[in-house]
C-alpha cells in the first residue's frame, strides 16, 4: 500500500522558495496558489499532496498530524514552542532576522537602562519576553496580529518587535532598528508519529531536501 503524505506550506515566499526543493526530490506542484482558490493542491506524485496554512499554523498542523511535514519560520516554531515537531533541517529559505525597532526620535537607551520599562507591541510576544527579560527590562507587552510598524507611530508602543528583512518597510515608517534579536531562516519540521508510521517515504522527501540545500 502506498503512503499518503501531507506537506503543509503557506503562500507567499515559503511556497516559491520551497518549490526548487520540491523538484530536487522529483515533486511538482501541479497549480499555482495565486492563481486558484485551493487550500489542497495535487502533486506530480499521486501520493504527495501540498496543503497551504497561515503561516504561524503550520508547525500546529505538523503536530496534530493534519500535515505530516511542513516548512515554517524559525519564529514560527519558537511562538508555537515545537511540541510534538522532528526538526531535521534548516532549509536555509525565508531569511531574515527579529528585530526591536522604535521611532527616530525615541532615546532607546535610555529607556532600557536597568529597571526602566518599555511598551513593546509584537505578534512574536515569546521572542520578546525572553530577550528583554535576559537585558533586566520590563516590559509591557502588547500582542498584534500585523502592521506592528504603525505601534510607534501612534502612541500605542515605545518599541516593536518584528522581522526585518530589507529594512524598507522600517524606512518607509520613520522607524530604526537598535537592536537584531536573531536570525531567522524556514525549517523542516516532521510530526513525530508520521516519521515511525510513515519512515520511508518521508526519508526519501527529507533526504532530497537536505541535499538540494546550499551548504555555506
Ligand atoms: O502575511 P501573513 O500575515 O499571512 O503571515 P506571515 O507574515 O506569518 O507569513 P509570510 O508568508 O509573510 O511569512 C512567512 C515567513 O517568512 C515568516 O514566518 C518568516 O519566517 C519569513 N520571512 C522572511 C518574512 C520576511 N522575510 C519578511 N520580510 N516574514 C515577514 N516579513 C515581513 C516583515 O515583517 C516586514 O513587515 O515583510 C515586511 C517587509 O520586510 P522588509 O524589511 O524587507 O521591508
Ligand atoms: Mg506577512
Amino acid at each position: 500500500m502506498t503512503q499518503q503524505i501531507t506537506l503543509a506550506l503557506s503562500k507567499g515566499r515559503i511556497f516559491d522558495e520551497t518549490l526548487p526543493l520540491l523538484a530536487a526530490a522529483g515533486i511538482e506542484v501541479l497549480e499555482d496558489p495565486e492563481k486558484s482558490r485551493k487550500l489542497i493542491l495535487p502533486t506530480s506524485r499521486p501520493e504527495v499532496r501540498v496543503v497551504l496554512v497561515r503561516a504561524t499554523d503550520v508547525p500546529t498542523y505538523v503536530q496534530y498530524g493534519g500535515a505530516d511535514i511542513g516548512v515554517a519560520g524559525k519564529d514560527s516554531l519558537i511562538e508555537h514552542g515545537g511540541q510534538g515537531l522532528f526538526r531535521p533541517l534548516d532549509l536555509g529559505i525565508a531569511k531574515c532576522r527579529v528585530s526591536v525597532a522604535v521611532r527616530a526620535d525615541f532615546d532607546y537607551a535610555q529607556a532600557v537602562r536597568q529597571g526602566a520599562r518599555l511598551k513593546v507591541a509584537t505578534k512574536y510576544t515569546s521572542i520578546a519576553r525572553d530577550f528583554f527579560a535576559t537585558k533586566g527590562v520590563h516590559v509591557d507587552m502588547i500582542k498584534l496580529y500585523g502592521s506592528m510598524e504603525l505601534a510607534p507611530l501612534t502612541g500605542l508602543a515605545d518599541a516593536i518587535v518584528d522581522l526585518v528583512s530589507t529594512g524598507n518597510t522600517l524606512k518607509a515608517n520613520h522607524l530604526v532598528e537598535v537592536e537584531q534579536i536573531m536570525d531567522i531562516s524556514s525549517h523542516l519540521v516532521v510530526n513525530q508519529a508520521a516519521l515511525k508510521l510513515k519512515q520511508a517515504p518521508l526519508k526519501r522527501i527529507i533526504d532530497a531536501f537536505a541535499s538540494a540545500v546550499p551548504q555555506d
